[in-house]
């Protein structure tokens, strides 16, 4: 049995106590916690994934899922370190309009928050109207977009198009991510990158930073 299967079946059963039991444990045994987020939280929320696209799990209970997870990563958060990069730059980042998904998006915010960055996360459903308003008010280097379902992912090239209307296309550098997403869609879009997963989007914000 691997050292992180405990804690995936225990995101799966929605435990949110067993997470935490497990996860502080893990951490007590000096455990990478970027370890013990991606290949045991998050590999234990993409097991839920398979068995809801299955029609194995339904709506509540991956919602016990993801509170499991939130709460394992509450008990990891303070110990992923931060990188020593001095004020790396400000992100502007949100769930796009009309998508509610936003576990990954606050991972992505955490990891980009531990390497230096001023993260200003809008939270879900944002419109490009208001991913403009932050543009204007935040005046960041860069904006990420997330999308997790494929019908919201057309509101990433909407808000690029308003953003570029607008006039700030050239202040801002633009990344996507979410599981739906490509990098030839972010091409496509002409979004400036696209990351895979946290630690991507982390190194790709900090050469678009540069
Ligand atoms: Co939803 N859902 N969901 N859901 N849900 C998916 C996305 C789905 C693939 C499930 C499936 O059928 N297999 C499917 C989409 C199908 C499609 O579009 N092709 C789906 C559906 C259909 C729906 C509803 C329509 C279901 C319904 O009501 N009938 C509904 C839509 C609601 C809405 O948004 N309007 C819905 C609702 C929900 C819940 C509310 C129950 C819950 C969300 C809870 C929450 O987020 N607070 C939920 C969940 C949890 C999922 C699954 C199971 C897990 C998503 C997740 O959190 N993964 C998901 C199946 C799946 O993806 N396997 C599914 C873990 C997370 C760490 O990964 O978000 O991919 P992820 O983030 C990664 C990377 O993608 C990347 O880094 C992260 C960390 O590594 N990343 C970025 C993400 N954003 C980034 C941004 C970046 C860079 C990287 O730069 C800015």
């Amino acid at each position: 049995m691997g050292k992180f299967d405990e804690l995936q079946k225990a995101v799966f059963e929605g435990n949110v106590e067993k997470v935490k039991i497990i996860a502080e444990s893990l951490l007590a045994t000096s455990e990478d916690p970027l370890s013990i987020i991606n290949d045991g939280l998050i590999a234990g929320m993409n097991i839920v994934g398979t068995k809801f696209k299955e029609g194995e799990m339904f709506v509540p209970e991956v919602m016990m899922s993801a509170s499991a997870m939130n709460a394992g990563v509450d008990v990891v958060r303070p110990a992923v370190k931060g990188e020593d990069i001095k004020s790396a730059g400000v992100i502007v980042i949100g769930t796009v309009k009309g998508d509610l998904h936003d576990i990954g998006k606050n991972l992505v915010c955490m990891i980009l928050r531990s390497a230096g960055f001023e993260v200003i996360d809008l939270g879900v459903d944002i419109s490009p109207e208001q991913f403009i308003d932050a543009i204007n008010k935040y005046n960041p280097k860069i904006v990420g977009m997330s999308a997790l379902l494929t019908t919201t992912m057309p509101a990433m090239k909407e808000t690029i198009d308003t953003i570029t209307e607008k006039g700030l296309r050239e202040r801002v550098k633009v990344i996507i991510g979410g599981a739906p997403v490509s990098r030839e869609f972010a091409e496509e879009i002409g979004a400036d990158g696209y990351g895979d997963d946290a630690i991507a989007a982390r190194d790709l914000c900090i050469k678009l930073a540069q």
